[in-house]
């Protein structure tokens, strides 16, 4: 709550100069960045009248942030470095200054950073409120709208709930009391139906041949599941056939990889409740900046190259699984396994 009164005493101080300010999310932006952004640019534009846009890089890509951003009418914008340039005031949201998930450069002190992922140092920013246990970035957001008492229009509340529902497992990993309690408050300003259009989209047939390829390349080292996916139509497809593969009664550990654009992208999960997967995903990429997560979630990206030959790509998967594997400490005689190859 601390967070919110700051925020809001924040854009109070400073609505006269803030404007225009831009609301740029991580790469890829996940529902909670996109609710987060969207949030963000309500309070900003009608309690303080501060103009705003949001804009994020990469590409909306899962099915259902694809749903989320047609459904509410959300306008954001790709990210191109000339915004910067016409903005002298951006705002990071569920990311930070320094991490290779998004392009804010290095150069430039944000006005405002809110996040929730741990990070080894405080971000420069004109206000920073990074709150490791508050569940979702959007939270922060959600509380500091809560507290101005002023109407929360159901297009905004949804994307909150839905936000919400989706960083913390549904709630599952909410931890902190008021984590629940402020999805229980913007949830009856929520349109149901669209929440519910969101959460069970039609799919495209990419999804389902990406995740048949994902069952079908599994690979099993004791208790994590390991399997590289090749090229995809999106990151978001890697964390997605991830989180699938995890629910496997043998896997408590699941790694994943995709191509897209000259990146190779991986995710983690566990479903250790203690493990910090974020940790172990930086130990295994060479730079540690290049991965970052929060509890059992942790995601990362190297630059291979578009035009690299078939020999780098499988190279780099090998060489991050392997290290992954001695990072977990699992014995070389407990694996591979191919559990779902017929
Ligand atoms: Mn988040």
């Amino acid at each position: 709550m601390l967070h919110a009164r700051r925020l809001l005493r924040f854009l109070k101080e400073h609505r006269a100069t803030l404007t225009p300010l831009l609301i740029l999310t991580h790469d890829f932006p996940d529902p909670d960045a996109i609710a987060s952004a969207f949030a963000l640019q309500h309070l900003a534009q009608s309690v303080f009248g501060i103009e705003t846009k949001i804009t994020y890089g990469g590409i909306v890509g899962r099915t259902e942030n694809r749903a989320m951003v047609r459904i509410l009418r959300i306008r954001m914008h790709r990210f191109h470095p000339v915004l910067l340039r016409r903005h002298a005031h951006v705002a990071v949201v569920d990311t930070q200054p320094g991490f290779n998930n998004n392009p804010f450069p290095g150069n430039r002190k944000p006005a405002i950073v809110l996040d929730q992922h741990p990070a080894d140092h405080e971000p420069e920013a004109g206000l920073a409120l990074v709150d490791a246990e508050c569940g979702a970035t959007c939270v922060l957001v959600a509380q500091a709208l809560l507290q101005t008492g002023a109407d929360i229009p159901a297009r905004v509340a949804t994307a909150l709930a839905y936000g919400i529902l989706t960083d913390t497992q549904d709630l599952y990993r909410a931890r902190r009391p008021d984590v629940a309690q402020t999805y229980l408050q913007v949830l009856p300003h929520a349109d149901m139906r669209a929440l519910a259009r969101i959460q069970n989209p039609v799919r495209p047939r990419r999804f389902f041949s990406v995740l048949g390829r994902g069952i079908r390349e599994a690979v099993l080292y004791r208790r994590l599941i390991v399997t590289h996916l090749g090229p995809v139509d999106t990151p978001d497809r890697v964390s997605q056939v991830a989180e699938f593969l995890l629910t496997y009664r043998q896997a408590h550990w699941c790694f994943a990889t995709g191509r897209f654009r000259g990146r190779l992208h991986a995710s983690l999960r566990t479903i250790r409740q203690d493990a910090q997967a974020g940790e172990v995903l930086r130990d295994v990429f060479e730079k540690r900046h290049a991965a970052g997560g929060h509890g059992p979630i942790a995601g990362g990206s190297c630059r291979v190259g578009v035009d690299a030959p078939e020999e780098k790509w499988d190279e780099r998967e090998r060489l991050l699984a392997e290290r992954l594997i001695r990072r977990l400490r699992i014995p070389a005689r407990c694996g591979p396994r191919r559990p779902f190859a017929n």
